[in-house]
């Protein structure tokens, strides 16, 4: 992979590297703080924290328009956040409040915001890689020239669904940019030990699909790769493919034997690729901030994430009635 982007070689202003510095920081503090209300018992069932992959949602929101839409995978905290959906509604649905996303009753993997264009949130490996290219199928049909983040895994990349869906979205011209977050494992499974053939990103070749891999600890190269990817598919000429390839620094999901690779592994990744780190540095070394301007975002971030926590830990269970509430029958 090339060395990383500098402000100076792509075409983002200070206070967009400011943004991204915050947004990044949103992410990895609020995902820190599940995580401890996790270890309190506040959070029950299934958590996967999304800390290390944070430069992947924000560089595509970054190239994201109003209108534009995105689905993920159980894996969706940093997606809901990157889009601007409320921290304190997340957090809530963590815990299981009435003043969560899905009024407490969906929990991490089910959360969704029409508003922001957040169609979830999926806990069936792969289930949602149709789902976004029925998204882009709508605005095709509507002509309104969106496009879909459709996020999905190096694991789920094995799915047969996945192909199928390729091919309509190919045969179809669909607006949709499936986005691989390659993070090398897929619970505790090595990409090498799954993956005949580990360059996903040329996975499309079969269905005419171009693609490309990119450093996704940079959070430069992400939006530089997100501009292009978005301009193809605005263009009308159809999906593309997005390997962003990334790392997560904690377990798949709360409970992880930690057994499939080592410690340091994991801590040369945290020390030599972090994108937050990354950032902070070419914002300190450009002079494009100071330490002071990074320590008031800091607390900013720091404010935003124990008010969520709050929120969540005061907002009442949902009532008895809504059992029976939202549901097909
Ligand atoms: C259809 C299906 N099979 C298996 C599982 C269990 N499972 C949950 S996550 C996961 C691994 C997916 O890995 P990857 O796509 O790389 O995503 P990551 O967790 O790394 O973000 C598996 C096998 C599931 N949820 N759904
Ligand atoms: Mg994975």
């Amino acid at each position: 992979m090339a060395a990383r982007k500098t402000p100076s070689k792509s075409n983002v202003s200070a206070d967009e590297l400011k943004k991204y510095y915050r947004d990044m920081l949103l992410i990895r503090r609020f995902e820190e703080k599940a995580g401890q209300l996790y270890g309190m018992g506040l959070i029950g069932g299934f958590c996967h924290l999304y800390i290390g992959q944070e430069a992947v949602v924000v560089g595509l929101e970054a190239a994201a328009e109003d209108g534009d839409k995105r689905i993920t995978s159980y894996r969706d905290h940093g997606h809901m956040l990157a889009c601007g959906m409320n921290p304190d509604g997340v957090m809530a649905e963590l815990t299981g409040r009435e003043g969560g996303y899905s009024k407490g009753k969906g929990g991490s993997m089910h959360m969704f915001s029409k508003e922001k264009h957040f169609y979830g949130g999926h806990g069936i490996v792969g289930a949602q890689v149709p789902l976004g290219a029925g998204l882009a199928f709508a605005d095709k049909y509507l002509d309104n020239k969106r496009v879909t983040f459709t996020y999905f895994g190096d694991g789920a990349a094995n799915q047969g669904q996945v192909y199928e869906t390729f091919n309509m979205a190919a045969l179809w011209k669909l607006p949709v940019i499936f986005v691989i977050e390659n993070n090398q494992y897929a619970m505790g499974t090595a990409q090498r030990r799954s993956t005949s053939t580990p360059d996903l990103y040329t996975r499309g070749a079969a269905f005419g699909i171009p693609g490309e891999a990119v450093d996704g600890m940079d959070v430069l190269a992400v939006k530089e790769a997100g501009d292009k990817a978005v301009a193809h598919c605005r263009a009308g000429k159809g999906p593309y493919i997005l390997e962003v390839k990334t790392y997560r620094y904690r377990g798949h999901s709360m409970s992880d034997p930690a057994k499939y690779r080592t410690r340091e592994e994991v801590q040369k990744m945290r020390e030599e690729k972090d994108a937050i780190e990354h950032v902070r540095d070419l914002l300190l070394g450009g002079k494009h901030a100071t330490e002071d301007d990074l320590k008031a975002i800091d607390k900013e971030i720091k404010e935003i994430v124990n008010k969520s926590a709050d929120f969540a830990k005061t907002s009442p269970e949902p009532a008895l009635e809504e059992l029976w509430t939202d549901i097909y029958a």
